[in-house]
């Protein structure tokens, strides 16, 4: 019936994206979205295949959501890509993971800079390999001066670290006089998060079936609405964020008019 149309059954599901795409409803399309992509090991056992295959996918996979995030109009675009618990890992693996943003930015940076993407990163540079840190930092500088989405990589990020980092920058402040104790509120601490820059996400999506935080935006995602799947982040496609989306935008309807908390 649709081939008699000149359609192919692929084309239909194209199709059909491009007007979910279009019409995903545009005033209230969460400005930021974190990610917790997870399954990129279980999307490679059930294959047979190596867990390196799986985290390569895993990478390929971000081009694909990110075209996706910025098409629809969302503003900012948080990924956990590696914890700090994931030192833990075998270190080959871990070898082959800091390689992963650099074979990442080499080929995508150039499309980065055509969508107008900003790269920014939260997460200790410090404890990265150099050679990891060179090509991140190329990025944040190459796209500095973007104005469009913000693709934020965690790398090397945790929440309790993070809190404990902004609990001693703010307790030097008041040590040497430049913070007063009672000027300190919940904005001061929102001022020293890694996160400064960038609202709170407005929606955080587990991927690969696990319903925890994993020591992700523990601060930062107090009020956030939250979606999981047991979609494996390599399969995690254009019509699984939709349906995120859309989810978020029905639950939000319901305050009807008391957005927030
Ligand atoms: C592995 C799924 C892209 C998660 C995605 C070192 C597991 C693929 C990056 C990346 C990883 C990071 C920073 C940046 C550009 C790209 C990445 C890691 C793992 C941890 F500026 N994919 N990716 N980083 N995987």
């Amino acid at each position: 019936m649709l081939e008699k149309l000149g359609w192919k059954k692929s084309d239909n599901k194209n199709v059909s994206l491009e007007n979910r795409m279009a019409d995903v409803r545009k005033e209230s399309v969460p400005n930021h979205i974190a990610i917790i992509m997870d399954g990129n090991g279980r999307w490679a056992k059930k294959r047979a295949l190596p867990r390196a295959a799986g985290h390569r996918e895993g990478m390929k996979n971000i081009r694909t959501i990110t075209r996706c995030a910025n098409k629809i109009g969302v503003g900012a675009l948080t990924l956990y890509a590696f914890s700090t618990e994931n030192w833990k890992r075998p270190a080959l693996e871990v070898d082959l993971l800091m390689r992963l943003p650099e074979e990442f930015l080499n080929s995508f940076l150039p499309e980065l800079m055509e969508l107008n993407i900003k790269v920014q990163m939260i997460g200790e540079m410090d404890g990265l390999p150099d050679h990891t840190q060179r090509a991140v930092q190329n990025a944040i500088n190459q796209t500095a001066v973007n104005t469009g989405m913000v693709l934020n990589f965690a790398l090397n990020y945790g929440g309790r670290r993070e809190l404990l980092l902004s609990v001693k920058e703010i307790a030097h402040q008041v040590q040497n006089g430049t913070l007063n104790l009672d000027d300190i509120t919940e904005e001061t601490i929102s001022s020293r998060m890694m996160t400064a820059t960038l609202p709170d996400p407005d929606l955080l999506i587990r991927t690969s079936g696990e319903l925890r935080l994993s020591n992700f935006l523990l601060w930062q995602l107090a009020y956030s609405e939250f979606w999981f799947t047991d979609v494996h982040w390599p399969e995690f496609k254009e019509d699984d964020l939709l349906q995120a989306i859309e989810s978020y935008q029905s639950r939000n309807r319901r305050y009807g008019g008391l957005k927030g908390e």
